[in-house]
């Protein structure tokens, strides 16, 4: 498929209008697809996204997205990485739900149709819940909606957080262990290779692939290799019928991922400000602010000087996994850092393995993995291009770092990008070019996001 060239200086009502669209065209009726073709289903962590830029737009609907998506949610609190959408044909994803076929298997799974995974996705949700108020506030009827919809989510986000600070970190580390890459929703991110390579694959009934049909080259996305191993680990998780304690002995991939950690503390952070509206228990408030330290000292104990980063641990092997990828940035994410941590990751952040690294279109936008790693792909998925979403978790990470400057240069070149090459999945980190799906919502919804706040700031 030809894309189209776009402008280097883009028009912003037109950008906001155009992200609009591509939200509506996505809008299945209360929630959204992720992208048009390559994923017709509800995501866990892109209707977090989804929902901070529907709130630019209608605060009922944006309240709705994680409304929808919650009450997928399961008896332990886990909230699903995937809602299927029951009328998507069985050949547009795969594996779809007749392979989890969730309710059947797994007893905490909620009533079905629609079914859902049996993984989770990195919590956002409470950031996206918080946002909804923050545009709504002041606003009359919507401010209104708002604070409805968070009494109402509240609980279940309060659920859903201590299930990734219980079933999924029994030894209170403060770093959530997940059970599968897709759960880091960094998929093919070399972060995994060493641990997804010791998972030795058993007998399992074959399958086809359908994702490959969406792209234009295959090696935008995962191999067949790693695809192999995640659906024999999708096979293990249906075979213990998603028994966490079962899963957490023996599952053969275990591993304590600190981008999800940080993301966990950011949105308890969020938590806590809903906590204060909602006129919460004290007793909540103060499990909540203990969650945030215990994340917060957690990540601290990944620290890896030599890299100047935060490093994955490997619970099964007992290692930590060093490879360079945006994701080690999680302290600035998880914010409460001393000023010589935040200095340090912002010259790692500048150093020849990110933003220094020669060639790059863009420099304040740093690709997914560094280009230093020998198994770094510019085209490839997460092992190199540059995100929209991780974009945004930087430039409100810098932001609340009181590094304005750092922040809006996140922010222009984010917006240049997506100006240039359109609402892409992910972009190519030394051309710039736009790969993977068009249309993908959760590029839209951070691109509304970026707009709205050009326009707060004039
Ligand atoms: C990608 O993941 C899905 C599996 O969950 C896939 O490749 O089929 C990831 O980029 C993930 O982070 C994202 O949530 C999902 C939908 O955008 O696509």
């Amino acid at each position: 498929m030809e894309r189209e060239e776009r402008s280097e200086d883009p028009n912003l009502s037109g950008m906001a209008r155009r992200a609009a669209e591509v939200l509506k065209g996505n809008d299945m009726g209360g929630w959204t697809r992720a992208a048009p073709t390559l994923y017709p289903h509800q995501w866990s962590w892109d209707s977090g996204f989804i929902a901070i830029g529907l709130a630019h737009l209608d605060t009922a609907r944006a309240a709705r997205e994680l409304t929808l998506l919650f009450r997928r949610q399961w008896r332990t609190g886990k909230v699903p990485h995937i809602v299927f959408n029951p009328l998507a044909p069985p050949e547009s994803y795969f594996p779809g739900p007749e392979h989890w076929i969730s309710a059947g298997v797994f007893p905490d799974a909620p009533p079905a149709p629609p079914y859902t995974s049996a993984l989770c996705q990195p919590p956002i949700h409470a950031v996206g819940a918080l946002r909804i108020w923050e545009v709504a506030k002041g606003r009359g009827k919507d401010e209104k909606t708002a604070l409805a919809f968070l009494r109402e989510i509240y609980p279940k986000m309060l659920r859903w957080h201590r299930y990734l600070l219980t079933d999924r970190d029994p030894e209170e580390s403060g770093l959530v262990t997940i059970y599968h890459p897709w759960e880091s929703g960094t998929d093919n991110s070399p972060r995994w290779d060493e641990a997804l390579e010791a998972v030795e694959i058993g007998v399992m009934a074959s399958f086809r692939r359908r994702d490959l049909a969406h792209v234009d080259d295959p090696s935008e996305r995962p191999t067949d290799k790693d695809y192999a191993r995640y659906i024999w680990l999708v096979e293990m998780i249906k075979r213990a019928r998603c028994d966490e304690r079962e899963i957490y002995k023996n599952h053969p991939f275990r591993v304590k991922d600190v981008l999800m950690s940080a993301i966990l503390v950011l949105a308890n952070e969020a938590l806590l400000e809903i906590a204060g509206l909602v006129d919460a228990p004290d007793e909540e408030r103060e499990r909540i602010s203990a969650w945030i330290s215990r994340g917060r000292s957690g990540l601290e104990s990944r620290w890896d000087d030599e890299f100047g980063l935060c490093l994955d641990y490997d619970v099964r092997w007992r290692k930590p996994l060093r490879v360079r990828t945006v994701a080690g940035l999680a302290p600035l994410i998880s914010g409460g850092i001393p000023e010589s941590r935040r200095s340090r990751l912002l010259d790692t952040l500048d150093s020849g393995y990110f933003g220094g690294a020669s060639g790059l279109r863009r420099l304040s936008l740093p690709p997914s993995t560094s280009p230093s790693e020998r198994r770094f792909h510019s085209r490839s998925y997460w092992r190199g291009p540059v995100w929209p979403v991780i974009n945004w978790l930087i430039w409100k990470s810098l932001l609340r770092e009181g590094e304005e400057t750092r922040a809006a240069e996140v922010r222009r070149e984010a917006i240049a990008q997506i100006g240039a090459g359109g609402f892409a999945e992910y972009f190519e980190p030394f051309t710039g070019e736009p790969l993977g799906s068009d249309d993908q919502s959760w590029t839209a919804a951070v691109a509304l996001d970026w707009v709205a706040s050009l326009r707060d700031a004039s």
